[in-house]
């Protein structure tokens, strides 16, 4: 029996590979066979990481964040039969605005994927003057349509409500300065439509402990559990030879998710492994999606892995809820409503 439940729907072909016994730390472990993206995936494109998938039609789909060879990202679609060995479009996703004209952004990356009711809704970071958030809606994988950009810059990281929460969508996201974020906490907005975004709240911030105290950011889409939203996101350390991207988690109350129940004070995962420690960005792991079985507990953790790999981990939602509580510290800033 399952102390915890995931209200969701099953998902019978969710990739899967048993962990072991006992953890030293968190419950949660890596596939084997990693990266699952290796180099080169597409022609023009040199490495595939930091990207978001979901079940299609008994299938998987997914958006990817491709590196072009001219060194700029953008966003690619790919398909799978088991959500392990993916096939690539070889063109850009091609988005058009209202009027069905071609609108693509000047570079798009970090992508997620999120379906709300019957729509696919696809999140990422883009150039609108400055680093911001783009968004584009499609119900078929064949028509994408641009929508608002939800908020001014500058803003490097956005992640969608899996459903609307009292009537409204509800966004994570990181607003920042122009740099290379060299701080940010979450923000929550909400909209009535997926245009207008407002009653912003803080939902928490950087933390004492030093592997996320430099920025943290939303991660996967959460998933809604019996114990509030459990969220992957981000967590950032600096060192004198730059970041380290570690996986923290945390569960936020289900009817106002800007106030944080629990929040693991220590990682969940952090960079160990040659496809994480070595590459583009060496020391970067960066969750953008889970799979998730709700029959089951089964959770798939999908991570790009030194801005070079996509990589998969696995946890179950037993254990992780109990790690996370165990392991909580909550501070006054993440339990407030978050609106001073
Ligand atoms: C962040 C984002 C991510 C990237 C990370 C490490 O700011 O740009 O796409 O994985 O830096 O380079």
């Amino acid at each position: 029996m399952s102390k915890y439940k995931m209200i969701s729907e099953p998902l019978k072909n969710i990739p899967w590979q048993e962990g072991p016994e006992k953890f030293e730390g968190a419950p949660v472990w890596r596939y084997k066979e990693n990266p699952i993206i290796g180099r080169n995936p597409v022609p023009g494109v040199a490495r595939i990481f930091n990207s978001a998938v979901m079940p299609y039609e008994g299938k998987f789909i997914g958006v990817f964040r491709g590196e072009q060879t001219n060194g700029i990202p953008y966003i690619y679609l790919g398909h799978s039969e088991d959500a392990i060995h993916w096939e690539f479009e070889t063109e850009k996703i091609p988005f058009i605005d209202k009027e069905g004209n071609p609108f693509m952004p000047r570079y798009a990356y970090d992508p997620r994927l999120v379906k709300v009711e019957d729509t696919y809704y696809i999140i990422w970071c883009q150039d609108f003057y400055g680093a911001s958030i783009g968004m584009a809606k499609t119900q078929d994988f064949k028509t994408f349509e641009r929508l608002e950009n939800p908020f001014i810059p500058f803003n490097r990281n956005a992640v969608l409500f899996p459903r609307k929460i009292n009537g409204k969508y509800m966004l994570l996201s990181r607003p920042s300065d122009s740099g290379h974020t060299p701080f940010g906490d979450i923000f929550l907005s909400e909209s009535p439509d997926m245009e207008y975004w407002g009653h912003h709240r803080h939902v928490m911030e950087r933390s004492p402990e030093w592997w996320e105290s430099v920025k943290i950011g939303g991660g996967a889409a959460p998933i809604e559990t019996s114990e509030g939203w459990l969220m992957f996101y981000h967590g950032v350390s600096s060192t004198c030879n730059g970041f380290v991207y570690s996986i923290g988690g945390a569960i936020l109350d289900i009817d106002n998710p800007s106030k944080v129940k629990y929040r693991c004070e220590t990682f969940i995962l952090t960079p160990e492994e040659w496809y994480e420690e070595r590459g583009f960005v060496p020391n970067v792991v960066f969750p953008c999606a889970t799979l998730h079985d709700s029959e089951t507990g089964k959770i798939a953790i999908y991570y790009g892995a030194a801005d070079s790999y996509v990589a998969l981990a696995f946890t179950r939602l037993d254990d992780i809820i109990d790690y996370i509580k165990e392991h909580s510290v909550v501070r006054e800033s993440d339990t407030e409503l978050g609106i001073r």
